[in-house]
């Protein structure tokens, strides 16, 4: 979400700046804007669009610093304005970015204009920059204001604020969204995310909960939520700082769905042994937890809850151990019965998803035995406060609908279900042999894309569109649905074909497109009868089918393909076509593929 970038140097700032954002603009923003100190002054430049625009008007306005801050908006609150970007300013003072949400925003503004604070905002954000230039007067320092700020705040933020009379330090504060400090040689540097910076630094300090930091050239101060100063671990970081080019393919999006056989082959590397899995892959008290695990609960968001819905069918049926799956933003605000020895597992590929991580910190107080996460960012938080993790090996994910990721969570959640199978004494050997053959099987796979390519065409006019899957394929008709809704804008939503009489066959027409998952299972029977209820009512419908079930393709059906799979790993291969599909019916339309309307990666509020 929201790219902060701060940094207090010798040098001037504005290129760290600009690159830093620029290195976090793939997730998508609206708006972006910098604020620098030079001589005394306090220099904002803001601008509505990509980071390009604001690098545009910064070399017109022709200001610089050695000191600056810098911010990417993902709106939560007010439009997408040059007023609302920020950074916001107090009394031509102080600068301030945030990344969150402040959600007694309305009380403390109404406060603050009383006082005779002037808004020129809609946001949240800007209560923030004037309630700490107002604590200012009551403290003998910026850090002190701003400890004495956060008080006041509910809601979440990373926030860095520096002022302009003097610009040799800068105050960072974090309470559920990220910031990292990153450490130079006589200058250091602040961030939402250590992929900004890895251009000026590979050390790094990741703040915890709580804290508020006072960073200088020289040196940099950690005080966590009670005041009292703490040091905080440097990790040097290894983060690949290079594989943010297209290569030869269009967009980020097709590269990434290309890139899957490779990412789950990463995704298995070292983790396999024989025919059994690693399970030190998971942590070192893997076997300890997963030899007495009784129930899992899996907690995560969007197309990481899928992986988690199917993850339920797999852990129920070979490892024979019950599974719940649950909505991060509904567990955390819910009371939830914990089961005995239950194992709490979150999904999420930038280990930051707010509402995730929040539930996870509440499950913490309920009694589960332990918490594990699946997870592609090593140094996030999720990882960080995770009993066990499996990292998923996909490669930074550039496109904001993800692919890679969810297929590397599949293969994770696999393993987690070959592992606990294995401590409880039963046979996964056919698990981890299935597993193994997934690069290939999503290689063939991949080779689809032609043939879906033509057949994306057809539903480029369309307005709606109806994904159907039984048993394990469900979530990922599911996983289909979103991901054509949020690259194309075609409205699609998913049924377990059993529901469709309940309800959806009322929106059965020659315009509504019904895209069906159909591998060769003991429920494709029952699939092919819920078929015939759609052409029976004149709905056209698109099969990916095993080439052995026997559909043929006619003049309301069309059939595509897929070759034979087991069918524990047909969930991870049917869902290539259905990427390849939304991939191109977004292409077709002309949709921004990469970063789609309204929607951002790395999600980091609530
Ligand atoms: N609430 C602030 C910041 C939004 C944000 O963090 N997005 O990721 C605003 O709307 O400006």
């Amino acid at each position: 979400m929201c790219g902060i970038v701060g940094a207090v140097t010798e040098r001037p700032v504005n290129k760290i700046l600009i690159e830093g954002l620029k290195r976090l603009e793939y997730r998508g923003y609206d708006s972006a804007g910098v604020a620098l100190a030079q001589e005394g002054e306090l220099h904002t430049v803001k601008a509505v669009g990509k980071v390009a625009n604001l690098e545009s008007k910064l070399e017109l306005a022709a200001v610089k610093g050695t000191t600056g801050i810098a911010h990417t908006r993902w709106a939560t609150h007010g439009g997408v304005t040059e007023a609302n970007a920020h950074p916001h300013v107090s009394k031509g003072q102080l600068a301030l970015v945030h990344n969150g949400i402040i959600e007694n925003h309305s009380s403390l503004r109404e406060a603050l204009k009383g006082d005779g604070y002037e808004f020129v905002s809609e946001t949240d954000t800007e209560v923030m920059v004037h309630l700490i230039h107002q604590l200012r007067e009551q403290h003998d320092s910026l850090l002190a204001s701003v400890q004495a700020a956060v008080k006041q705040f509910e809601g979440a933020y990373g926030t860095v604020v520096f002022d302009k009379a003097n610009p040799d330090e800068i105050i960072v504060a974090r309470s559920g969204s990220p910031l990292v400090i990153g450490l130079g040689l006589g200058e250091n540097f602040i961030a939402s995310d250590q992929l900004a910076l890895l251009a000026v630094t590979r050390r790094f300090i990741f703040l915890e909960e709580g804290d508020v930091a006072r960073v200088t050239r020289e040196s940099v101060e950690i005080y966590n939520r009670t005041g009292e100063r703490v040091e905080r671990n440097i990790i040097e970081s290894t983060a690949n700082q290079d594989n943010t080019g297209k290569g030869e393919y269009r967009h980020y999006m097709l590269k990434e769905i290309y890139e899957q056989p490779m990412a789950v082959r990463n995704t298995l590397e070292d983790r396999l042994d024989g025919s059994r899995v690693a399970v030190k892959a998971f942590g070192e008290r893997a076997t300890e937890i997963f030899k007495d695990v009784k129930h899992v609960q899996i907690i995560a968001c969007g197309t990481s809850y899928h992986s988690g819905m199917v993850a339920r069918y797999w852990l129920e049926q070979f490892a024979g151990i019950s599974c719940n799956v649950e909505i991060a933003s509904e567990f955390r605000y819910r009371q939830s019965y914990v089961h005995e020895n239950s194992l709490l597992v979150t999904i999420s590929q930038s280990g930051e998803t707010a509402d995730t991580l929040a539930a996870l910190r509440l499950a913490k107080e309920q009694g589960y035995m332990a918490s594990m996460t699946i997870c592609n960012v090593a140094s996030s938080s999720l990882v960080r406060e995770s009993d066990l993790a499996f990292m998923t090996k996909a490669g930074a994910e550039i496109g904001v609908a993800s692919t890679k990721a969810f297929t590397t969570q599949l293969v994770g959640l696999l393993m987690l279900t070959a592992a606990i199978a294995q401590e409880k004494g039963l046979n996964a050997e056919h698990i981890v042999n299935a597993v193994k053959s997934l690069p290939m099987k999503l290689e063939e796979a991949l080779q689809l894309a032609n043939g879906i390519e033509t057949l994306a065409e057809e539903f480029a006019d369309k307005h709606h569109s109806l994904f159907l899957g039984r048993g394990s394929q469900y979530p990922i008709a599911m996983e289909g649905a979103l991901k054509l809704k949020e690259i194309s804008y075609i409205h699609a939503e998913a049924y377990a074909a059993g529901e469709l009489k309940h309800g959806p066959l009322a929106l059965i027409d020659a315009d509504m497109p019904i895209i069906v998952v159909a591998p060769n299972n003991e429920l494709l029977e029952k699939l092919k009868s819920n078929v015939e209820e759609v052409r029976a009512r004149g709905g056209i419908i698109y099969v990916f089918a095993d080439k052995a079930s026997h559909f043929e393709s006619d003049n309301t059906m069309r059939v595509v393909r897929v070759n034979h799979v087991e069918d524990i790993i047909a969930p991870v291969v049917y869902t290539i076509p259905l990427q390849l599909l939304s991939y191109y019916v977004a292409v077709i339309k002309g949709t921004d593929v990469d970063q789609p309307r309204n929607l951002a990666k790395s999600v980091t509020v609530e």
